[in-house]
């Protein structure tokens, strides 16, 4: 009866996975479409962008226009201008009239193995059309903002859906950030509506959802922001209804408002450029950054990557364990594969709760095609052995991708070997936030190459340039290493950041005058590849986190007891990075681990736990130059014990300091 099942099993996975067309069949397919998506990106993209609706059609010509050079005036981007759309018709009405209503849209899981549920495309664009309608009943129109304040659940991806219907702006806020900076960015968006639970369950911790949102919505009526409805989901687990605080004027339970509204709602037809949603990320300097994106530059970049970077098509399964708050879950967990009229998978727990088996479990059950991940996750799996993979029949999987950050070549291999028993590419992608989906990535084809730890080469319409730092020249050499810059545009490029268009020109246009600046160094090979070499500015990725210096910095700095700190990324096993803080307290102030545990549950109430540092160091000064400013070169050496190459530090103000850091190392 048993090796029945493990047979039936096995013949269902075999019927999954049939052996299909390969969409670039040949280094000569790719070098085709490649070449004429620079040489034409408006005919390029304007063919590509007919896969999808248009309410009304773009011209074919002349829809495209860009400028980012900023000698030449502002910057500027976009794509099928002329053109209306909604990426919820395209993401749901499509399949449901192309006869895909009964498939799976969403596959859930919750934090305990044993709550399930799936949600059909039918049942997806109901659920889309009730929360729209409510939206419009609260005054929500086009271009208004809304906050999401989710768990991973089916109706994060929903809310998300809900807000594209009624061209509302959805900025997700993940719901691992504190009350200060979700009411931070409901201020800076002038959100007056929020969406958000009652909670959740992370592992065995209960995170009480409600009552950090309560907060935030206080502390933005401080800054003047009212949030005038506040809609409440109840998870179950985490907090019961009745226990959770509530304002009867403000609060509204989604269980009681969303199900009595119609489940049909018109999609509002959207220009091309209008927004489309928000979405907060860390810079070298200052407040996080509102990326603002675009409704059909971003609908066609992600549908078109998710298509050929990562084979998607419809009917397939895919499980990324990126959390909604991030863009990959915006890109490929929500957005790209229903876009390409795929299921997608939601793991609401965490992937090593109960054990380090979940997540195989699950691409056994749901028969997973395309695995999506972060390579932190992987190091954390990896860590727990080989068992826990070899003990599910992985073998419907056929795509394995990961993004965020540098994949070790341990981890890859891992991935590769244990996880895809050899038969999968390892699709290791780099992007970002601000690029909208993935820019450089290696080929899931047979011809392809792929090299451990490498990001492979450039998608389409991605014009790679390496800079060199110093002079700002391109290096034309194939081999070159220097600054990751990229020269022209893409339709899911962001188009500027959200109220200040001056900083979106100065961060990311002014350092290299006519590129767009990543931010992230890098090496080419003789064979073209490229390897992402870290970051150059003072972005840290904890577990693929991105985080500015100078935010944890502030958050330090507001505690009356400190009176300066500096924060370094330094290399860590699992995380890839974590925070390490200088920190010097004021005058009077002892340093002890009492106060140590108060600065660090200080930066967990400001920012979140992920910011917390892992380390501080006391720092009775620091190392600045005589215009003042800290020498984080020297700060990284001491930190990392490697004192005996701290070179020139002729130019420090007072260079006696370094030894006292030194010997306060540990203490
Ligand atoms: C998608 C995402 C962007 C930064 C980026 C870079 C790092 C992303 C990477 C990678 C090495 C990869 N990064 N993918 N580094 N290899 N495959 O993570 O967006 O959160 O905005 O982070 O992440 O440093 O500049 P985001």
């Amino acid at each position: 009866m048993q090796r029945l099942e493990v047979l039936a099993r096995q013949l269902t996975a075999g019927a999954a996975v049939e052996d299909r067309t390969p969409l670039l069949a040949t280094k000569n397919d790719y070098d085709t479409m490649y070449k004429r998506s620079i040489q034409d990106p408006e005919g390029f993209w304007g063919e590509m962008a007919l896969g999808y609706h248009w309410d009304r059609k773009f011209p074919a010509r002349g829809h495209m226009a860009a400028n980012t050079d900023i000698r030449r005036g502002p910057v500027s981007i976009q794509f099928f201008a002329g053109g209306t759309t909604n990426m919820s018709y395209n993401c749901l009405d499509r399949w449901v009239a192309a006869g895909r209503g009964e498939q799976a849209a969403l596959i859930w899981e919750g934090n305990d193995e044993n709550e399930r549920r799936t949600v059909s495309y039918r049942e997806l664009l109901a659920e889309v059309n009730r929360l729209s309608n409510w939206l419009k009943s609260r005054g929500v129109k086009k271009g208004d903002a809304v906050t999401i304040y989710l768990p991973m659940v089916p109706e994060l991806p929903a809310a998300m859906l809900a807000c594209a219907r009624v061209g509302a702006v959805h900025s997700v806020v993940f719901a691992g950030f504190s009350a200060d900076s979700l009411a931070q960015r409901m201020v800076d968006c002038n959100a007056k509506v929020l969406l958000t639970a009652t909670g959740v369950m992370r592992g065995t911790k209960p995170v009480l959802l409600k009552t950090i949102a309560d907060d935030a919505v206080k502390l933005a009526a401080k800054a003047g922001q009212e949030t005038s409805s506040v809609l409440c989901l109840e998870v179950a687990n985490a907090l019961a209804a009745a226990d959770t605080p509530w304002n009867p004027v403000r609060d509204v339970w989604w269980h009681a408002a969303v199900p009595m509204q119609s489940a049909e709602c018109e999609p509002t037809w959207l220009d091309s450029e209008d927004r489309s949603f928000l979405l907060y990320t860390s810079g070298s300097t200052g407040k996080p950054k509102g990326v603002v994106h675009c409704v059909g530059g971003y609908m066609v970049g992600v549908g078109v990557s998710c298509r050929y970077l990562y084979d998607m098509r419809p009917g397939d399964v895919v499980f990324t364990t990126a959390d909604c708050g991030w863009i990959t879950g915006h890109s490929y967990l929500a957005y790209g594969p229903l876009l390409c009229g795929c299921s997608s998978v939601i793991m609401g727990g965490i992937p090593t709760h109960p054990d380090g088996g979940r997540a195989w479990r699950m691409v056994e059950r749901y028969k997973v095609r395309q695995f999506y991940t972060a390579p932190t996750l992987l190091r954390s799996l990896l860590q727990l052995g080989d068992a826990w993979p070899r003990q599910s029949d992985l073998s419907s999987l056929r795509v394995l991708a990961s993004a965020g950050e540098p994949m070790n070549e341990h981890a890859w291999h891992w991935f590769h070997e244990v996880v895809g028993s050899s038969r999968c590419p390892v699709v290791d992608t780099w992007w970002q936030t601000e690029t909208g989906n993935a820019m450089l990535i290696p080929l899931p084809c047979k011809w392809f190459q792929a090299k451990a730890g490498s990001a492979g080469v450039p998608f389409f319409g991605v014009c790679p340039v390496v800079l060199d730092p110093t002079t700002g020249n391109e290096i034309c050499t194939t081999e070159a290493e220097g600054v990751l810059a990229l020269r022209g545009v893409w339709p899911g490029m962001m188009r500027t950041l959200h109220g200040d268009h001056e900083r979106f020109e100065s961060a990311y246009f002014a350092p290299y005058k006519g590129y767009y600046f990543t931010g992230d160094g890098c090496r080419r090979d003789a064979d073209g590849h490229y390897w992402i070499t870290g970051r150059v500015d003072d972005v840290i990725n904890v577990s693929g986190h991105r985080i500015g210096t100078a935010e944890v910095e502030s958050a330090l700095t507001e505690h009356p007891d400190c009176a300066e700190a500096a924060v370094i990324g330094v290399d860590h096993a699992l995380k890839g990075q974590a925070i390490y803080a200088f920190v010097t307290l004021r005058g009077h102030v002892q340093t002890s681990d009492a106060m140590r545990k108060l600065l660090m549950d200080h930066v967990r109430k400001s920012i979140g736990p992920f910011a917390v540092p892992e380390v501080i160091h006391w720092a009775p000064g620091l190392p600045k130059t005589r215009s003042g400013k800290i020498m984080r070169r020297v700060l990284r050496k001491i930190a990392s014990g490697e004192e005996k190459e701290l070179g020139d530090i002729s130019t420090l103000a007072e260079p006696g300091v370094v030894d006292m850091l030194i010997k306060l190392r540990g203490k």
